[in-house]
């Protein structure tokens, strides 16, 4: 099988899981990296043993030699570089949050259609192992057809420590958490037809809300919640799961804390464990997100092989981004939005 070649962008916090998750995965490698920051670069460089180090991306994509690009920098970035990869004819992933507009995601996603390459956002969490074995209960008919739902992520766990840039921003949770728990929700209820959303900001010390509730009517009639709260102090804390319930015509899911997926329908009550592995390089709480990581790379080798879309390509993610834009439209207005219009 041929090894793909690909260059990583943005040597930050996050970079460190997806380059371990490259070492993982089959049937590509990581021949170039590229960070502004110069120490950001002998880090990663170091750590993973890259020798072509590139401080600016045009350079990088000067010199070529590789089949993909791994878009790791933060948002500010995103539409730029995408583009340049589209100029270069070179496949991308796109870190979330895929872009600052759904009118900038669309134009990068218009922007690799007319070049003609693959564009995946990393958008991860719906390959978590929990989450797959809730999607599968539900698609081998455990509970009938699902009419209700509730996808919910509270948590008083300090991610401003790692990532600073959290708390400076207008947008907080929705914009970097609550996009994958809206991703979650159309990943298992379908695509949204409107929303409706609340938020609120309770720690003092960040700019944006840390807060939301938001009430989702997807398009083949279910209802769903999503809850999403860094500002909640739980004696134990559940960082980062996501915890499930969902009501079907025949039966119940329940995906509670600690990874136990509880099914009961007419044939009784099973609960399995549902946990992830912990790969050789993650640590606690964080295996979660960072199996997912490997998962999510390994299918977007897998999928680009086969010449086959992805599951989170650009294309499907305006749907998902759709739904940040109608949160935040909707809480500041007071009003539903009509997703469907917005895309
Ligand atoms: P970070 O600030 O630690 O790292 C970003 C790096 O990109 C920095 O080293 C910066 O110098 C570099 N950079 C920025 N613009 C650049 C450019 N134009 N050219 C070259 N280098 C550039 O950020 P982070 O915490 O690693 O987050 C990166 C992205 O990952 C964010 O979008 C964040 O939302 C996302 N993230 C995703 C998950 C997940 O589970 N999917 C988890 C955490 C963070
Ligand atoms: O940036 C966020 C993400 O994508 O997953 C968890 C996180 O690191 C903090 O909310």
């Amino acid at each position: 099988m041929t090894e793909l070649r690909g260059a990583l962008i943005g040597c930050g916090f996050f970079a460190i899981n997806q380059m371990h998750a490259w070492n993982d995965v089959e049937g590509a490698r990581i021949v170039a990296i590229c960070d502004r920051d110069p120490e950001r670069l002998d880090i990663v460089g170091g750590q993973f043993g890259i020798e072509r180090r590139y401080s600016d991306a045009e350079a990088l994509f000067a010199d070529g030699g590789f089949d993909f690009v791994d878009i790791a920098t933060t948002v500010q970035s995103h539409r730029a570089l995408v583009e340049m990869a589209a100029r270069n004819k070179v496949p991308a992933i796109c870190q979330k949050p895929f872009a600052k507009t759904l009118s900038d995601a669309k134009a990068m996603v218009e922007a690799c259609r007319e070049a003609g390459v693959a564009l995946m956002v990393h958008e991860n969490f719906r390959w978590q192992t929990p989450i797959q074995a809730l999607r599968t209960a539900l698609d081998t008919g455990a509970i009938g057809t699902p009419f209700w739902g509730r996808f919910s992520f509270r948590s008083g766990y300090d991610v401003f420590s790692g990532q600073p840039y959290l708390a400076e921003g207008e947008r907080f949770i929705i914009e970097d958490l609550g996009i994958h728990t809206l991703d979650i929700a159309r990943y298992i209820l379908g695509d949204v037809s409107s929303l409706t959303a609340r938020t609120r900001r309770v720690n003092p010390n960040i700019k944006g809300e840390d807060v939301a509730t938001i009430l989702l009517d997807h398009e083949n009639g279910a209802t769903s919640v999503v809850d999403v709260s860094y500002a909640t102090k739980l004696s134990k804390e559940p960082f980062p799961e996501t915890l499930i319930e969902l009501d079907g015509a025949e039966g119940t899911i329940r995906l509670r804390q600690e990874y136990g997926l509880e099914i009961t329908n007419a044939k009784g009550t099973t609960i399995t464990d549902v946990s992830p592995k912990l790969l050789s390089w993650a640590s606690r709480p964080w295996h979660n997100i960072q199996e997912s990581v490997y998962a999510i790379q390994q299918h977007w080798v897998d999928q680009l092989k086969r010449g086959a879309e992805h599951s989170t390509s650009g294309a499907d993610n305006l749907k998902t981004f759709a739904l940040v834009e109608a949160a935040y439209d909707s809480a500041s207005r007071g009003q539903t939005i009509d997703v469907g219009a917005m895309l």
